[in-house]
């Protein structure tokens, strides 16, 4: 009902609205791209307060004619370029597989990363092997930047004998120990106080190793993101906190996390925390970004926000369909173009890289995901059946099982025996 003051404004509900529906043409000429290279590079020992600049901009390296400019420009070797590359293509290589895999009813579900596999593997880099990863379910660039067998990866996507996490984890949740990759939950931003929980550890215990963790944009509207970011800056946890801003979150954009009203790397200005906004597509950048925020990191100076601006090239997953509320237009319309090919383009810039040697690559690449999928596949895929014994259902939590889980664990194996039915094993 509305009030009777009628000589009173009438008040008005903001809903955003997303710039692009489907069957809209697309025209990204109102996103603001600052020039590679422009973005000063304060030194690692500046105060935060120094650089809030940072976060309305855009850390870019590699320029539109795949040069390399500016004080951000890590200066790595070719080799190690090549090896970058390399990463992002399996990673590529990978989605497609496993996304087809989903789609032949191998599995239940998969997530691809494409046109985000700078933001993993630019950080896998930049970070020491036993930092400790807190991520996301769009990282898998992490896991085989830092050299995880394809196979274990695929097992624990079919649930199979070989799932090391026995079928607990829905497909793509990994949980790798070995590779300081930290279990995925399906219940956004709970990694981040994890993150910050296990860097204030690793600080207090007077250790080295430092925290990094990735949400998406959307997942930035939590509470759990806003205290992650309280507890780092009170007590300069040693962390570097992702923000994968890929611009869609399921069907939402990004205007219902806060998009339209400022960056995502603003947040950090509000906690009194470095924070830095960087093309997400520019692996160079990202990889700089973040060797920048892990000196800070080690040096006492505390936690990090790095915002990585990027697009969600597919839909979100398997489940999903984006051809419903975005339109099809934006992904090839995007302004920051693959990082993929801007990092092949650079090589080939350099005299380091060409057509042939890309494209034999790739045969190789897909040659390598097949036979993991071959060897995967003969350990078992969803569905067919049970892959793990039943009474593995009650391991894992407890380490030692209390008495009324054993007693439901007997009562479910009694069941099982009397049912003349017992389950179908593969
Ligand atoms: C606490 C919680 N709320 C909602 C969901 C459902 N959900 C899963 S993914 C997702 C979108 C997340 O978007 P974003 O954070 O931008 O990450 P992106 O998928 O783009 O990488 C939502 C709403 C969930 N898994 N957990
Ligand atoms: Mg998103």
């Amino acid at each position: 009902m509305p009030g009777d003051r009628t000589n009173l404004p009438r008040l008005a509900l903001h809903v955003p609205e997303p710039q692009f529906r489907p069957g809209d043409a697309v025209d990204f000429a109102g996103v603001e791209i600052p020039a590679a290279g422009a973005a000063r590079r304060p030194d690692t020992a500046e105060a935060a307060g120094e650089f809030r600049d940072l976060a309305y901009t855009l850390v870019r390296v590699l320029d539109e004619n795949g040069r390399a400019t500016g004080p951000w420009d890590p200066k790595l070797s070719p080799e190690t370029l090549r090896r970058m590359l390399r990463s992002m293509a399996l990673t590529r290589a990978f989605d497609e597989r496993m996304f087809r895999a989903q789609r032949q009813g191998k599995t239940s579900f998969y997530m691809k990363c494409t046109g985000e596999e700078a933001v993993a593997i630019g950080a896998a880099f930049a970070l020491d092997r036993d930092d400790m990863c807190f991520p996301s379910y769009r990282q898998q660039g992490l896991l085989i930047a830092r050299d995880c067998p394809l196979v274990d990866m695929m097992n624990q996507i079919y649930s199979n004998t070989g799932d090391k996490l026995q079928g607990k984890q829905l497909p793509i949740m990994y949980s790798e120990k070995r590779f300081g990759f930290f279990s995925i939950s399906g219940n956004l931003t709970t990694q981040y106080p994890q993150a910050v929980g296990w860097a204030m550890a690793s600080a207090a215990q007077a250790d080295t190793r430092i925290a990094a963790t990735w949400c998406g944009e959307g997942s930035t509207a939590e509470g759990d993101f806003h205290s992650a970011l309280t507890f780092a800056t009170v007590y300069r946890a040693p962390v570097i906190f992702n923000v994968v801003n890929n611009q869609w979150a399921i069907s939402s954009f990004s205007g219902f996390a806060g998009a339209e009203a400022t960056t995502f790397a603003a947040r950090a200005v509000g906690y009194g925390m470095a924070g830095l906004r960087v093309d997400g597509n520019d692996i160079l950048a990202v990889y700089a970004a973040t060797a920048w925020a892990a000196e800070r990191a080690r040096t006492n100076q505390g936690p990090t926000l790095i915002e990585h601006f990027t697009y969600r090239v597919e839909g979100h997953s398997t489940s999903d369909d984006p051809s419903q509320y975005r339109s099809a237009g934006e992904p090839t319309a995007w302004p920051l173009g693959d990082p993929i090919q801007r990092l092949k383009d650079h090589l080939i810039g350099m005299g380091e890289w060409d057509e042939e040697r890309h494209a034999a690559m790739d045969r190789e690449l897909a040659e390598q995901v097949r036979a993991a999928q071959k060897a995967a596949e003969g350990n078992g895929i969803l569905g067919h059946g049970l892959h793990q014994p039943l009474d593995t259902l009650f391991d894992g939590v407890f380490e030692e099982m209390p008495w009324h889980l054993r007693e439901q664990r007997q009562m479910m194996l009694d069941e099982e025996t009397a049912s003349g039915r017992p389950w179908d094993r593969k």
